[in-house]
C-alpha cells in the first residue's frame, strides 16, 4: 500500500503503521486467529463508504443517498449466503462479540440460560466467562471436554445438564479448540430441551467455506455466528447467519440495528463483499486444505519431540500446547522467547488451567496466515522444528539464529496482494 500521504501530514502516525507493516512482512505470524488481507479488501476498508451513515438495511435506510451502500451490503450478504449455504445474513456486526451478544438478544430474554463451552477447555469470552457483563443478564452454564487428550466433549454430562437447566441457547464453537465436534449430538440435545442450536464458527469460517471443515448447518444448526477476519480472510468484522427460519432473520436484525449497534462501517461491510468473493473462488478451497494440512505438519514435529499438545494434536488450524509440562516454562515465558525470535503467537490457558490468564501454562498457534504467504507442509515444518530449538536451547545464541532464519523465510515469502 502506498502511504505517502500519512507520511507527509501525520509522521508520528505513520510511524506506527510502518512499524506494524515491516513487522507483519519480516516476522511470522502463528496467532491462529489472524491472517493477511488482500489488496482489494484493503483498498475496500480505505474506500469513501467510510463517510457514510446507513443506519437500517438495504431498501430500509434512515438517511438518504445510499444506492451505493444498499449496492455493496446486498453483494456482502448474498455472498455470506453461498459461502455458508444459509437462507440470511446480517454483514453489520462490527466483530465476532458484537455478533454473539446480538444473537443473544435476539433469542433470549434476560434470566434465560445458555449452555456453552467452558473457556479453559477451548470456549470464548463472550461464551459466557464471569468476567463479562453478559453474565449480569443472562445464565450461563458449561459442558467441556470429557477426555482431554482425545478431545472428545462430554456429550452425557452435556445432556445431563442441558435437561436440568432447560437452556434457549444450546452453543457449539470455540477459540482454542484443535478437533471439529459431533454436531448431530449438539442438534439432538437442543431439539430434545428445546433450545435453538448456535455454533459461534469465528475460528473455522474460512475452512467450513473452503470445504475442509463440515457445515452444521448441514446437520441442523439454526444460526452461526463468526468473524469474518480469520480463516475466512477478511476484514476485521462479524456476522450472523441463520439456515432458514424467517421469524429468527427479522429478530436478528433488530437485534443487530437498532438494538445494538449504531451505523454500520460501510467500508468494512465492502470490504467484506471483496473478501467473500475472493472466498467464492475455487483456489480458496486450496488454500483451506493447505490451512489444515500445514497444521497436521506442524503438530507431527511437536509429537516427534514428545510435546503435549492437547488433544494430541489438531484436526483444524490451530494447535494448543501445554508449555509448563513440554519445556518447563510458562505460556507466557514461550510466547515472549519466540516473540524476540520473530515468531508471533499468543499464551493461552489450557484445560483446567491453574496458572493465571495473563500467564498461563499453554500457547495457541496455528497455520492460516502462513498458509496465505504460501509456506506448505515443509516450510511449516522446518518453523516448528526452530520453535522447538528456541523453546529447548531458550539462550540468546539461539534466539538469534532462529531470528535470521525467521527474517530469510518472511522475506522469501512476501505477503500476496491477491489470490488466485
Ligand atoms: N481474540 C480471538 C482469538 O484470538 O481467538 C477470539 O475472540
Amino acid at each position: 500500500m502506498d502511504f505517502s500521504f500519512i507520511q507527509e501530514e501525520d509522521a508520528d502516525a505513520y510511524a506506527a503503521i510502518a512499524g506494524e507493516e515491516q513487522r507483519q512482512a519480516e516476522g511470522l505470524e502463528l496467532i491462529p486467529s489472524e491472517n493477511y488481507v488482500s489488496r482489494a479488501v484493503k483498498e475496500a476498508l480505505a474506500s469513501s463508504l467510510t463517510n457514510k451513515y446507513a443506519e437500517g438495511y438495504p431498501g430500509a435506510r434512515y438517511y438518504g443517498g445510499q444506492e451505493f451502500t444498499d449496492a455493496v451490503e446486498t453483494l456482502a450478504i448474498e455472498r455470506a449466503k453461498k459461502l455458508f449455504g444459509a437462507q440470511y445474513a446480517n454483514v453489520q456486526p462490527l466483530g465476532g462479540a458484537n455478533a454473539n451478544i446480538a444473537m443473544y438478544f435476539a433469542l433470549l430474554e434476560p434470566g434465560d440460560t445458555v449452555l456453552g463451552m467452558e473457556l479453559s477447555h477451548g470456549g470464548h469470552l463472550t461464551h459466557g466467562h464471569p468476567i463479562t457483563y453478559l453474565t449480569k443478564i443472562f445464565n450461563f452454564v458449561r459442558y467441556g471436554m470429557k477426555d482431554i487428550e482425545t478431545g472428545e466433549i462430554d456429550y452425557d454430562e452435556m445432556r445431563r445438564v442441558a435437561k436440568e437447566m432447560k437452556p434457549k441457547i444450546v452453543l457449539a464453537g470455540f477459540s482454542a479448540y484443535p478437533r471439529e465436534l459431533d454436531y448431530a449430538k449438539f442438534v439432538e440435545i437442543a431439539r430434545e430441551v428445546g433450545a435453538v442450536a448456535v455454533m459461534d464458527v469465528a475460528h473455522i469460517a474460512g475452512l467450513i467455506a473452503g470445504g475442509v471443515a463440515k457445515n452444521p448447518f448441514d446437520y441442523g444448526f439454526d444460526v452461526l455466528t463468526t468473524t469474518t477476519h480469520k480463516t475466512l480472510r477478511g476484514p476485521r468484522g462479524g456476522m450472523i447467519l441463520t439456515r432458514a427460519s424467517d421469524a429468527l432473520a427479522k429478530k436478528i436484525d433488530k437485534s443487530v440495528f437498532p438494538g445494538l449497534q449504531g451505523g454500520p462501517h460501510m467500508n468494512n461491510v465492502a470490504a467484506k463483499a471483496v473478501a467473500f468473493g475472493e472466498a467464492l473462488r475455487p483456489s480458496f478451497k486450496t488454500y483451506a486444505a493447505q490451512v489444515v494440512k500445514n497444521a497436521r505438519a506442524m503438530a507431527e514435529v511437536f509429537s516427534t519431540h514428545g510435546a503435549r499438545m492437547i488433544t494430541a494434536g489438531t484436526s483444524n488450524h490451530l494447535i494448543l500446547l501445554d508449555t509448563e509440562t513440554s519445556f518447563g516454562m510458562s505460556g507466557g515465558e514461550a510466547e515472549a522467547l519466540l516473540d524476540r525470535a520473530g515468531i508471533t503467537l499468543n499464551k493461552n490457558a489450557i484445560p483446567d488451567d491453574t496458572r493465571k490468564p495473563m500467564d498461563p501454562s499453554g500457547i495457541r498457534f496455528g497455520t492460516p496466515a502462513l498458509t496465505t504467504r504460501g509456506f506448505t507442509e515443509d516450510e511449516c515444518q522446518d518453523v516448528a522444528t526452530r520453535m522447538v530449538r528456541v523453546l529447548t536451547k531458550r539462550d540468546d545464541e539461539m534466539v538469534v539464529q532462529v531470528r535470521k532464519a525467521v527474517h530469510a523465510l518472511a522475506t522469501g515469502h512476501p505477503i500476496p496482494e491477491s489470490f488466485p
